[in-house]
């Protein structure tokens, strides 16, 4: 492989660790947990993995010897920052536990598993990826483990090799697999762990014992420089608006970071518009006032940031898309008859007809393209695929029908030029900043006392996350603790709840009381490339998100 200079310096960066992790570590248990909501549920559900203690690790000077293990791991879901991070931390984890243990890869995500396809991860390999961004050391994908059929494959195959324990790197679906995986392998009584990683660039996988999920800072530090340069685009040639979506499937967290960064005119947050159950006709008013007063300015630019999940969130585009699910479910009747139709005009007066008076008339009013959008295929999770929704074409539109209708009626004298775009892919595979890059190695470290300590069912957890690295909090929380009963593909699973933007989180309200200046007066900040070296103010800050929410 060819590698550029800069990966060749960075590949000798040493991530940094906690100091509980450095030597031997004493395992400290908390207090008994119960999930999030609907208890009765999950403990029926999950009757060996429910209810178990949180876990720390503390150093100890007492020298402990564990035998030598092998350990498989797989990517799953989205590329996130850092991936390859975690996997150097658990193979150096391990060997520190003793030489002689071995990590698998599973590749291609959790359909490795089921398939059987895998490599042991060697030194070499390991050394060609530490600090890299990308997930390509085994590829990553969303097959969803949620039959016994595949549990059983991969026992199989976990038993060939020996491995004793399996750790799932993956979002809230996929550490939902983890945990149903864990309690499947706990009840066959078949000895093997099962430990999960928080990743997602989404930054929706958190809760008090999961400060962050590793590659938001990355992501959001990569997607800051790309609307900074936009920012300063715009600034310059003062002719354009533009119109931004943030990948983030759900959550706007993604959004608000980027936002709290960069200090846009404009940031929607879907949570906001959920709570003020604001229709699109809304959403476009208020986009149309500020660019209209920005015009009344003479400032005929601006730009716009619109979290990639938006349309689920706005009431009225929820329940079509919650109805589309239900009829577009895999294998239902109504999906195999809306796929036999060739032309789309049909497929789509099918959909209009079989939907509820409401939703029909929303699913007419969109333009074409958006509505086709809407019934692509779901992704194995039963999620609409919000990333191929043009979301940002879509109020553009809608934002300059208004005000040419305003042009009309002499409320509006400016001009608008749109530009398009999204950043989303841009961001998932970047070279992990320094807090990404020791975040996720202490994570697989971490990940390996576990394994050691022979726990199962629990996720990496290391806390304290704006303290200097030497005092970050490294343990485990059970993940049963972090869940409850959602619908998906129309029946009631359990799932880990998703962590949306609060309403009355430090970081939003921090939006809050600047966005009307930063709408009006151009604002902008541009925070430039992500630095590996340099003052420290500059290359190891984590993110505004994380500052703020901490320094309650
Ligand atoms: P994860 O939840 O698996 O981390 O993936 C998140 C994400 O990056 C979203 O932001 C985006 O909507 C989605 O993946 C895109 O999926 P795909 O990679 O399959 O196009």
């Amino acid at each position: 492989m060819t590698i550029s200079a800069l990966q060749a310096e960075r590949a000798k960066y040493q991530p940094k660790l906690p100091n509980s992790l450095k030597s031997s570590v004493k395992l400290v248990e908390g207090e008994k947990t119960q999930s999030v909501a609907d208890q009765n549920d999950i403990e029926k559900l999950f009757p060996n993995t429910y209810g178990m203690p949180l876990i720390a690790f503390e150093k100890t000077s007492e020298k402990k010897q564990y035998a030598a293990v092998n350990v498989g791991v797989i990517l799953s879901g989205g590329q996130a920052p850092g991936g390859h991070n975690v996997i150097s931390g658990i193979f150096d984890g391990i060997k520190n536990i003793n030489p002689e243990s071995k990590l698998y890869g599973f590749l291609g995500g959790p359909g490795g598993l089921v398939d059987h396809q895998y490599i042991e991860l060697t030194a070499t390999i390991i050394d060609e990826f530490r600090n890299t961004g990308g997930f390509d050391i085994i590829g990553s994908g969303r097959t969803k483990l949620e039959e016994s059929a595949q549990f059983d494959k991969g026992a199989e195959i976990l038993k060939q090799l020996n491995i004793k324990a399996l750790i799932v790197i993956g979002g809230d679906d996929s550490n939902t697999n983890a945990c149903v995986l864990a309690e499947y392998y706990a009840a066959k009584n078949t000895g093997i762990q099962v430990i999960g990683c928080p990743k997602t660039i989404d930054g929706d996988l958190k809760n008090d014992m999961i400060e962050t999920s590793f590659g938001f800072d990355t992501a959001t530090k990569v997607y800051a420089e790309l609307i900074g340069n936009v920012e300063r685009d715009a600034t310059s040639a003062k002719k354009y608006w533009h119109f931004i979506k943030l990948m983030g499937r759900s959550a706007s967290h993604i959004g608000l970071e980027c936002a709290l960064q960069t200090q846009p005119n404009i940031t929607l947050i879907s949570e906001e518009v959920a709570e003020k159950k604001q229709t699109l006709g809304e959403i476009v008013d208020y986009m149309v006032n500020i660019i209209a007063k920005r015009a009344a300015n003479g400032e005929n630019f601006g730009v716009a940031l619109i979290p990639e999940g938006l349309v689920e969130f706005v009431p009225e585009m929820k329940a079509l898309i919650s109805e589309l699910n239900d009829l577009l479910a895999e294998g239902s009747e109504t999906e195999q008859k809306f796929k036999s139709f060739s032309s789309k005009t049909e497929g789509r007066a099918f959909v209009a007809g079989i939907l509820s008076p409401t939703s029909a008339k929303v699913y007419t009013s969109l333009p074409n393209g958006i509505a086709d959008q809407l019934t692509l295929d779901r992704d194995p999770h039963g999620n609409v695929q919000v990333s191929l929704i043009e979301t940002e074409k879509l109020l553009g539109e809608m934002v300059k029908s208004q005000l040419k209708e305003m042009k009309k009626a002499g409320k509006f004298s400016g001009k608008l030029g749109t530009q398009y775009h999204f950043f989303g892919y841009e961001g998932r595979c970047a070279a992990p900043s320094n807090f990404d890059a020791d975040y996720c190695y202490s994570l697989g470290y971490n990940a390996s006392f576990l394994i050691a300590e022979g726990k199962t069912g629990y996720m990496s957890s290391v806390r304290n996350l704006t303290a200097p690295a030497a005092e970050w909090i490294a343990g485990g929380v059970p993940i049963t603790m972090m869940m409850n009963m959602e619908q998906r593909h129309g029946h009631q699973k359990p799932v880990i709840q998703k962590a949306l933007v609060e309403l009355d989180s430090a970081p939003y309200k921090y939006l809050v009381a600047n966005r009307e200046k930063w709408a009006i007066e151009t604002s902008f900040v541009y925070p430039g490339p992500i630095q590996y070296w340099g003052p420290s103010e500059v290359c190891d800050q984590p993110t505004k998100t994380i500052l703020l929410e901490r320094a309650k």
